[in-house]
Formats: structure tokens, sequence, C-alpha cells
């Protein structure tokens, strides 16, 4: 059984299907039986927690649901970040999985899994906590003016993206506390602090994590930059937030939407919506993350 993670907030119900497209591509492409594990908080709403329960029933696979709560508070420092306080939620993994729960993926929602998970669940981290993909095979975003490496407090080279991680949650949990810590870090740092969870994770295990091979985390905003074309080669394919339901009209729209199909929130609704951003220039692309 492949444990994997994911995590949601979702306040308008309008992006749970980008997570539903994401798990939609895990199961399809893999024979292995996979336990999903979804952190979520109290904007999921019952409608979505159907929809969820439905794709993974239609893989004969399993889900299980986590409500994360953050205290009061804590979403102004979070308001300094581009990111959706989800990405915090991914620090609790190892305090609210239950503890038959040893080994661990973490997938950020904005990804299309086209390999076997059972590929990167059999990587060998080596003896470190966790296993990621360096930043820096991403020049485009290169994380040099990040303020916690202008200040010294990790190195630019050592820097991982965390929205693809493999990871030993029994050595994860030895480092008890985590998840506190991790709330206590963002507050006593929120200034210096750009992507909170990714920051984080980065101050207590760039120094020692396992790097993984680039497919496994094919930044997508770094290929249009590069003016790559979508090659149909293998990997997982991180559309990093912005690139989301972007329509490009590109091979990368077509691979989101080759999976999207499948999910019980494709309908005629949505195809109209698209079409009618893809005929319309000028859209920023977090509208339509929110309109689609
Ligand atoms: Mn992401």
């Amino acid at each position: 059984m492949i444990h994997v993670c994911y995590a949601l907030h979702d306040t308008q119900g309008t992006f749970a299907k980008f997570l539903g497209t994401s798990m939609a591509s895990l199961l399809a492409n893999t024979q292995e039986g996979v336990h999903i594990h979804l952190l979520h908080d109290a904007t999921l709403s019952q409608d979505t927690r159907a929809k969820f329960v439905k794709l993974v029933g239609g893989y004969e696979d399993m889900i299980s649901f986590y409500h994360v709560t953050l205290p009061p508070g804590i979403y102004n420092p979070m308001m300094r970040s581009p990111n959706s306080p989800a990405a915090l939620y991914r620090l609790a993994m190892g305090d609210i999985l239950p503890p038959t729960v040893q080994k661990l993926v973490y997938l950020d929602a904005d990804t299309i899994i086209k390999l076997d998970i059972a590929e990167l669940w059999q990587e060998n981290l080596g003896g470190a906590v966790i296993g990621a993909i360096p930043q820096s095979l991403y020049p485009t975003i290169s994380p040099h003016d990040f303020p916690l490496i202008k200040l010294g407090k990790i190195s630019a080279e050592k820097y991982f993206n965390s929205g693809i991680l493999l990871i030993d949650l029994n050595r994860w949990r030895h480092l008890a506390g985590f998840w506190e810590d991790s709330l206590r870090f963002l507050c006593a740092n929120a200034e210096i602090l750009r992507y909170s969870d990714q920051d984080i994770l980065n101050v207590w295990f760039s120094g020692n994590y396992h790097p993984l091979p680039m497919r496994y985390n094919l930044n997508v905003y770094h290929l249009r930059l590069m003016r790559k074309d979508y090659a149909a080669s293998s990997g997982i394919y991180h559309y990093a937030g912005r690139c989301l339901g972007l329509p490009n009209g590109d091979g990368y729209d077509t691979l989101f939407w080759e999976y999207f199909i499948r999910t019980p929130w494709f309908g005629v609704e949505t195809m109209a919506r698209y079409t009618e951003k893809l005929l319309t220039p000028n859209q920023t692309t977090w509208s339509i993350v929110s309109e689609i």
C-alpha cells in the first residue's frame, strides 16, 4: 500500500477540482493500492468530500480525511505569502496521520502524476528524513533573492522545492513538536519568509535532505518560460499554482484536461468557461483558477 498525502483549503469551492485532477492522474497511472490522506479545513464541503470519495472509489483505492485547525491569527503572517493556507498543513503530517503510516509521498494539488507513483515510492532516501527536488534545477525561478537566503540562513544551492516530497514519517515524528515548532517559527519570522511551508522545511531539512531526480517535479511555469513544448515524457508535472487551468492551448493544458475529464468535476459548465477564457486575452491566471 502506497500512502499519499494532499492538502486542501477551498474557500470558494472552486479549487478542489484541481486536486481531484491530480488524484485522478495518480490513481490512473499505478497498479499499486493507494491510500490517500487528505488534510483539509472547514472549507471542505459535503459535496466536495463526496466527489473525492466517488473518484477514489472508482479506482478501488482508499481515502481518509483529516481536519487540520490553525490557531486564530495565523493567517495574518500567511497573507504575506502567495501560498494557500493549505501549504502549511503538510507541516502537520507527522502529528496528524496515524502511526501505521510510516512512509509517505506528499503531493501538491497543482500536479499531474504522469508516472507510476511506485517509482517515487521506491526511491532510496539514503538515511535522510525527506527526499525532494533541488530548486536550483529551475534557473528561471532561482531562490537567490529569497530573504532567508540573502540573510545567509539557508544556502541557495541546497534550497529544495516542497511541492513533491518523499518522507520517512517515522524519522520525521522523532522531531517531536514539529507542527508546533513550525507555527512558532512562522509567527516569529513572518517578515523574512517567502513561501512559508517551503522556507520552514528548508530551515529544518535543507542541510540533509536527499535530492531526487528532476522528473519527479517538472515545473510547468519554468518549462513554459524556457519555451519547452510538452514532450509527453513520464514524470510529475508541477503547475506551480499560477499555471493551473491557464488556457494556453498547449500540450501542458491538454495533459491537465486528459485527467480532468475523468473527475466528477468535469461537465458542460467547466468546458464552456474554459473555452471562454481561451478566447479572451489578458486574463490573469488567478481569476481562471477561481472561476473555472
Ligand atoms: Mn505547487
